[in-house]
């Protein structure tokens, strides 16, 4: 493709993109839309992953973004960007800048009566603009290339700044239209500062809290990664050698291997008897915490506000104080010099540390397992692991796999999406190839996205998938079950064998027994020019305990009687 010398919008955007670090974009074409691929294709640095339908696209551009800070993803008008919306709804939930770009009708259309094709068919054009609104931190519709630059550079940095989505809508006749060259990428890039009278103060109350307190313990949470705080979290750690611990949706935020890392903790559902430690202690240092129904155990599990210091990216919150403009880890950082050492948690945590899980390997012969099915894919973990972890029993199992140093771990908690990994991972694994990608995804929640796999075997990517064959919702039938539950088999093997067609490199395997999941285990491990599915075989009623305990106390959370009107 060639294109003219003139520098359109089209090319602004490209540039911005490359410049904010985006090196592939994920993409659905669409006559809205094509125009503006073709300036992005323009761009020497950039370079595009097509996905089969827009949910995936917008799934594997929040897994671009877990590898790779921020990405990208382009579609259609309407049929495209409202199926893309679910997945930007999740980015939103898990913290995830992801720029949402959507083809849109030609700018002459706008403001007529015409009816336009990928509309509901009546003069609105808004509807889709006033959705992103509500999913996003900013969403800018270009309608005149002269104030592109402006709008483009204000959405991504508002994606930078907040860690969120953000929607730029792109009329099908914009980005051929000349405009302004980007000026320095810092405008949009440089962060934020804290503001220091308020840092000072902060650290200063929240160090005098500590020093109050007895039996101090750090919390890790959700927000922790995007925040990029982690090493300023470690630092605290240090200076105070407490215990830590971390909130499901930040397992492997924190080095598991870190001397003072005491578990997940999630009541019923914890690791290492972290909530055993989290009771024992009477004051709680949060970093980007998040509290929801699930993680809660229906509101059980956490501290109260008196015991409870807790940094948000821009914003501290301490018992009877509020300070804004303090940045997560600025704060963790400078505390770290105003504290002194208070180790009673880990000194109390050397006492009850239980021994890590290491179940005894089973008759290799007799029908697998769900314990040996954890034992053979801990065995596949390695330092350069990430291991992504599905919604449904996978969520449990994989809270409770040990993480070597290096290895890294993926989970959707907040949003919640069944399906999600699969397109997630494939992001994931196009922006880390170097990296192992494992996923734990049950049969249920692979049949909304599996086909997505097609584009790991066009693009040979190695991603190892343990398809935990279960045949049904068992995550459901914990927290309230019924004939809803029971879904249709399929052949999943041979479903990850079809994509091959012509020219792929996948497999499909299938262990019932654990002397097939090693071997299975092995092809998988020397495949390394496409990915491998292995169907493992998983009684319906075999789950973890975890999981049995949690669902019900789900399912009694959703059951609350209405309040009484007053
Ligand atoms: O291990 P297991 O059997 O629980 O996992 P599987 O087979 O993946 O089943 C997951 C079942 C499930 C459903 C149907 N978990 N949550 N849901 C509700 C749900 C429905 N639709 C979306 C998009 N997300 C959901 N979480
Ligand atoms: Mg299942």
């Amino acid at each position: 493709m060639t294109k003219d010398t003139q520098f359109t919008v089209g090319d602004y955007l490209a540039e911005r993109l490359s410049q904010i670090g985006i090196i592939n974009h994920f993409v659905v074409p669409g006559d809205y839309n094509l125009k503006l691929l073709d300036y992005l294709e323009y761009h020497p640095k950039l370079s595009e992953i097509g996905c089969c339908n827009e949910l995936n696209c917008a799934f594997a551009a929040e897994g671009y973004a877990r590898a790779h800070g921020i990405a990208a993803a382009v579609v259609t008008y309407s049929v495209g960007a409202l199926t893309a919306f679910d997945g930007i709804g999740g980015a939103y939930a898990e913290n995830l800048p992801v720029i949402l770009i959507s083809g849109a009708p030609n700018t002459n259309d706008l403001n007529s009566s015409h009816i336009l094709h990928h509309t509901i068919g009546t003069h609105n054009f808004d509807y889709q603009m006033d959705i992103a609104k509500n999913l996003t931190v900013a969403a800018v519709a270009l309608r005149r290339a002269a104030e592109a630059p402006r709008l483009i550079d204000h959405a991504l940095r508002q994606a930078i700044l907040q860690h969120k989505p953000v929607y730029i809508e792109v009329p099908t006749n914009m980005a051929t239209q000349p405009c302004a060259k980007p000026g320095p990428i810092s405008a949009v890039i440089e962060p934020e500062t804290s503001d220091k009278p308020s840092l000072e103060q902060a650290t200063d109350v929240a160090a005098d809290l500590i020093a109050k307190s007895e039996k101090p313990i750090m919390l890790a949470g959700p927000k922790l990664r995007a925040a990029g705080a982690e090493k300023a979290f470690l630092k605290l750690a240090e200076a105070l050698d407490a215990a830590v611990v971390v909130q499901p949706s930040a397992k492997g935020f924190i080095s598991e291997e870190f001397k003072n890392y005491a578990g997940v903790y999630w009541g019923l559902a914890s690791t290492r008897a972290a909530d055993k430690i989290g009771d024992f202690a009477d004051f709680f240092i949060g970093a980007g915490t998040v509290f929801n129904d699930y993680t809660s155990n229906g509101y059980k599990v956490g501290p109260s506000a008196e015991q409870f210091i807790d940094s948000d990216y821009m914003h501290v919150t301490l018992p009877g104080y509020e300070f804004t403009r303090v940045k997560m880890d600025e704060f963790l950082g400078r505390l770290a010099d105003k504290v002194s050492k208070k180790n009673a948690t880990m000194v109390e945590y050397a006492r009850i540390k239980p021994a890590l899980l290491n179940y005894a390997p089973a008759n290799p012969k007799e029908l697998l397992t769900r314990e040996e099915l954890m034992r053979q894919i801990q065995g596949v973990i390695d330092g350069n692991t990430t291991l992504y972890a599905e919604t449904g029993d996978s969520w449990f199992n994989g809270m409770q796999m040990n993480l070597p140093e290096g290895a890294k771990f993926e989970i959707e908690m907040q949003w919640g999406h069944i399906g999600w990994s699969v397109p997630s991972a494939l992001g994931y694994a196009v922006a880390a190839p170097n990296r192992r990608t494992v996923i734990m995804v049950g049969d249920g929640s692979f049949q909304l996205t599996g086909q997505e796999l097609a584009q790991m075997v066009l693009h040979k990517l190695p991603v190892i998938i343990f398809l935990i064959n279960n045949r049904g919702y068992t995550i459901e039938i914990q927290i309230h079950d019924g004939p809803y539950n029971r879904i249709k088999n399929w052949d999943y093997a041979a479903f990850m064998e079809s994509f091959n067609a012509e020219d792929g490199k996948a497999k499909g395997l299938k262990a019932n027994t654990g002397e097939e999941l090693e071997q299975a285990i092995q092809i998988a491990l020397a495949n390394k020019e496409g990915p491998t599915l292995i169907e493992c075989y998983n009684h319906t009623d075999d789950c973890t305990k975890e999981l049995v305990e949690w669902g019900s106390t789900v399912g009694a959370t959703n059951a609350r009687a209405p309040a009484p009107d007053n």
